[in-house]
């Protein structure tokens, strides 16, 4: 099918916002101006768009510890994720979450989650009452390799095969569980066969290519939403900076990440596709890297001179019924 100019625009920006979040966050993580930990998307920005694309406002994704790209690709605020990530009041969560716990139920976003294995029951669950209510929505799960072969990914794919329900399990494989190969952490090295294993369709694709990760997910997206169930979509991705920031990568080959940021770079891939094609022209891309560079720079120094929380903000948004 083909995409109208809009939607090409449209996807090309996000994927470039979530490429120059990660950079800038890398700079601004090794200055020591953000507090915590982080776990950058950069390389994967294909899946969460080619998925997200697909999505209404009114559809909801569950996300992992690595989950700022899926938060911008399903529409969160992007200054509001930025003054978070910075601890700041102003945040997405209050200043309170930081880059592990992003949420925004405004846009279908039900959280980053720092439990590996965590979203898949959570993504279930919205999934069931879409079911109930009869509203027509999705869920989505998006979870790495590692979290593939958690017992809890097991469950919810079995439920969601039991009730038939309107949900989609993403597995990004990225090569890594941290530092360990998938290759040898999953004992059939096919996540795909696993999940059809539980009986619903799973298919493996090239992760890196925004068209062929939006093609697979919108057949899957609609039968969901048409009620023929849950299905798996395994991505072949990569990622460019290490497991968390500050991880020396050293069970990477020589040269491995020149050559993914060479050949495997899902920005440059689509940027050759859709000029060879001359859908879009070398200058309206280069258009919108300016506009998103500018951006980020603004986002970031709002964040830098915006406000910490207070001391009373603590009892905020806090669930004390159960004391
Ligand atoms: C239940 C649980 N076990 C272990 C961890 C520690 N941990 C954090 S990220 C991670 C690896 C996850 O790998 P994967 O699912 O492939 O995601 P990726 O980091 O590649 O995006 C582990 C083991 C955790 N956060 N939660």
């Amino acid at each position: 099918m083909q995409l109208s100019r809009d939607k090409l625009l449209d996807a090309y920006k996000r994927m470039r916002t979530i490429r120059d979040f990660e950079e800038k966050v890398s700079e601004e993580f090794a200055a020591g101006n953000i507090p915590g930990f982080l776990h950058l998307y950069a390389g994967q920005e294909a899946c969460a768009v080619g998925m997200c694309e697909n999505l209404t406002p009114d559809d909801v994704i569950g996300s992992t510890h690595r989950g700022h790209g899926h938060c911008i690709a399903k529409g969160c605020d992007v200054e509001g994720m930025m003054h978070e990530i910075f601890g700041r009041k102003s945040g997405l969560c209050g200043g309170k979450g930081g880059s592990m716990h992003i949420a925004d139920l405004d846009v279908g976003m039900l959280g980053a989650n720092g439990i590996v294995g965590g979203n898949p029951p959570l993504a279930v669950g919205a999934a069931l009452a879409a079911k109930t209510k009869k509203n027509g929505t999705v869920a989505v799960s998006f979870s790495g390799d590692g979290s593939s072969n958690q017992g809890t990914t097991f469950e919810a794919m079995n439920l969601a095969v039991v009730l038939q329900l309107p949900v989609i399990f993403v597995i990004e494989n990225n090569g890594f569980g941290e530092g360990t190969a998938a290759s040898y952490a999953i004992g059939t090295n096919d996540p795909a066969a696993r999940a059809a294993g539980f009986g619903m369709p799973a298919v493996t694709i090239d992760g890196t290519d925004f068209f062929t990760v939006y093609e697979t997910c919108r057949e899957f997206v609609e039968k969901a939403r048409n009620g023929e169930g849950p299905a798996a979509i395994v991505m072949e991705a990569v990622r460019f900076y290490g497991h968390f920031e500050g991880d020396p990568q050293l069970y990477r080959g020589d040269g491995e990440l020149d050559m993914l940021r060479n050949e495997k770079d899902c920005l440059k891939i689509f940027r050759s596709r859709v000029t060879e094609a001359k859908l879009l022209e070398h200058a309206d891309l280069d258009a919108i890297d300016q506009e998103v560079a500018d951006r980020m720079e603004k986002a970031v120094t709002s964040a830098k001179a915006a406000a910490f929380p207070e001391a009373p903000d603590l009892q905020a948004d806090v669930d004390v019924s159960c004391l």
